[in-house]
């Protein structure tokens, strides 16, 4: 989208002409009266060659890869469309002012920093098909996004390849050559990859926390490295400068940016829809999928209120069936098919191997002559590398309160060795993960080895008020999940499921649980090069 389209974007003037000539024909038209129309959602006892459940990274190259190849798609979505203004003329809302549009189907907001000063920041808000989704598991809570364009809706737009000398931990079955000579550079172009303006860096105000938090990682003898990103730098220089209006220095990212960042809605998607091949479906939730006896697959699914109340359901015909549900959705989909015996014969390696990146938060108090600065912008562009000497990687966060806090905040990624495993539990009706909060403490030990130094080299000390009293870790929570269907045991080394041809996983399930670095480069390179091969040999 340009800069002209985004400012009439957050401005809440986006044109009806405007809006169809970027998102294309059905979708662009239904969008306009509301979410979901029956018109453009998929029909009732259709028969199509092709359905993909969920719309993140793995759900959108394939749409646009099976789509480019001539093939008819059609792209299932739990969430919804998010591409029609609230109440206050905004498509998203800020994250510093939590309403109706933030929580996926809560009633309290669950912030992922919790606390303030003391103070809890949670808050009532309506029920309703928001983008953010806190799913509680008994040992963690997993952050995810909901809607068309999936977790790029919500995540921090940090786009990562990580080193070629860590890749075959992170993908052991796959060539490195292929993926560092096609797939990534593939991925980095689709998604419109950019590293910051280092020289505009050195000045910007929205950046200070940054240098702070490179004074004090360099002091201690660590590396500190610019993080490429997808939002639009030029923007954010224009953010600072007061000429656009404000997103990522307005705190937008949780909920969603009304600007700035080249989301999925800015990238592939676009793409997809100029195909004319794929049709939409938001808030309509795959519920099942079986071998039809014709031939294909019968796959149920259910429509959506903006309430989370069930309106229809749908039962179709497909020929092939992709899973992009994310890590969670598609393996929970995965482990009830098998127990319930719709899909009785997928491995039993299915569920397993899922992992949290590592992922811990933890904030330092720093001295007043190191202020942080009262404008931050919410997106990283910085992380103190670790890795080798003590498995971490930590991203220099922001912590936008909008007042000076003199606090410096990080989000560790982490090689913490723990994996856990879905299964079915017939008498909740549900699907649960076994993952401890005790398995974080070798995450928190990792991330000791970098902020220890820095605490005992700068006189300094943790927070303890961020994720509740005197509690120093955030280490309840991840906003990597990945693994569940893992490549090379629960499919084939394509994502193809063991057991039923024409059933494929495209998403970050098939990553076994730690990618080294943020993840999503590698989400959509894996499926770029997944879905290469699918279109050459199965189609
Ligand atoms: P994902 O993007 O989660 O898409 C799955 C889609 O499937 C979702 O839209 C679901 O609503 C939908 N779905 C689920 N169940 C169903 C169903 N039954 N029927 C129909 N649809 C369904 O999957 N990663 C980075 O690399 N850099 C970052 O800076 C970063 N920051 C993050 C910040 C936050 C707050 C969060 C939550 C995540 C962040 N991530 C980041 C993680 C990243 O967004 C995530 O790894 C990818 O989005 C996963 O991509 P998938 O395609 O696997």
């Amino acid at each position: 989208m340009s800069d002209e389209a985004m400012r009439r974007s957050a401005s809440g003037q986006l044109s009806r002409r405007l809006f169809i000539a970027g998102t294309g024909s059905i979708l662009g038209a239904a969008a306009l009266g509301g979410t979901a129309s029956a018109k453009s959602s998929i029909a009732d006892a259709a028969r199509i060659p092709a359905l993909v459940v969920g719309s993140g990274y793995g759900g959108c190259v394939a749409a646009l890869r099976l789509a480019e190849a001539g093939v008819d798609v059609h792209l299932v979505e739990l969430g919804m469309a998010w591409d029609t203004p609230g109440t206050d003329g905004k498509i998203f809302a800020n994250t510093t002012k939590p309403d109706y549009r933030s929580f996926w189907l809560r009633t309290r907001t669950k912030q992922p920093l919790s606390n303030f000063l003391g103070f809890p920041l949670d808050k009532d808000v309506p029920r309703h098909t928001g983008i953010l989704d806190a799913e509680d598991f008994s040992g963690i809570t997993v952050y995810q996004g909901r809607g068309v364009g999936g977790g790029s809706l919500v995540n921090g737009g940090m786009a990562v390849t990580p080193k070629r000398e860590n890749f075959g931990a992170v993908l052991p079955t796959v060539n490195a050559d292929e993926m560092y000579g096609v797939y990534y550079p593939r991925a980095n172009t689709g998604l419109g990859v950019a590293t910051i303006d280092q020289n505009w860096f050195e000045t910007a105000e929205c950046y200070q926390y940054a240098r702070v938090g490179r004074k004090h990682a360099q002091r201690s003898g660590f590396p500190f490295l610019f993080v490429p990103d997808v939002y639009d730098w030029d923007y954010m220089k224009k953010e600072q400068a007061g000429t656009v209006p404000r997103s990522a220095l307005a705190g937008e990212i949780l909920y969603g940016n009304n600007a700035g960042k080249k989301s999925l809605q800015q990238t592939y998607l676009p793409r997809i829809k100029a195909t004319g091949r794929v049709t939409i479906s938001p808030l309509h939730r795959v519920t099942s999928v079986t071998p039809a006896s014709g031939g294909g697959y019968t796959v149920v699914m259910e429509q959506l209120d903006t309430g989370g109340t069930v309106t229809a359901t749908k039962s179709v015909t497909a020929d092939k069936v992709f899973f992009a549900a994310g890590s969670v959705g598609t393996s929970k989909l995965l482990v009830k098919l098998k127990a319930t015996g719709a899909l009785p014969n997928l491995s039993n390696e299915v569920g397993k191997g899922w992992g949290d990146n590592g992922n811990v938060m933890c904030g330092r108090a720093n001295h007043m002559w190191d202020a942080t600065g009262a404008l931050q912008s919410s997106i990283p562009t910085a992380g103190i590398d670790n890795w080798a000497a003590g498995g971490a990687f930590a991203e220099v966060a922001p912590l936008p309160t909008g007042i000076e806090t003199y606090a410096s905040f990080y989000l560790s990624i982490t090689k913490n060795p723990h994996r856990a495993t879905f299964s079915w539990n017939p008498s909740a009706n549900r699907v649960d993960l076994d993952w401890q909060t005790a398995w974080k403490q070798p995450s928190i030990e990792m991330a000791k080895t970098i902020f220890d130094k820095i605490n005992a080299k700068e006189g300094t000390i943790y927070r303890t008020d961020l994720f509740g009293t005197y509690k120093i870790w955030g280490d309840h929570l991840t906003y990597h999940p990945l693994g569940g269907a893992v490549l090379g045991k629960a499919t084939d080394n394509y994502g193809r499921l063991h057991g039923y041809p024409g059933l494929y996983v495209i998403d970050g399930a098939l990553i076994p649980g730690n990618t080294s670095v943020n993840p999503f480069v590698t989400i959509t390179a894996l499926a770029e090069r997944n879905i290469e091969k699918i279109v050459a040999t199965d189609l």
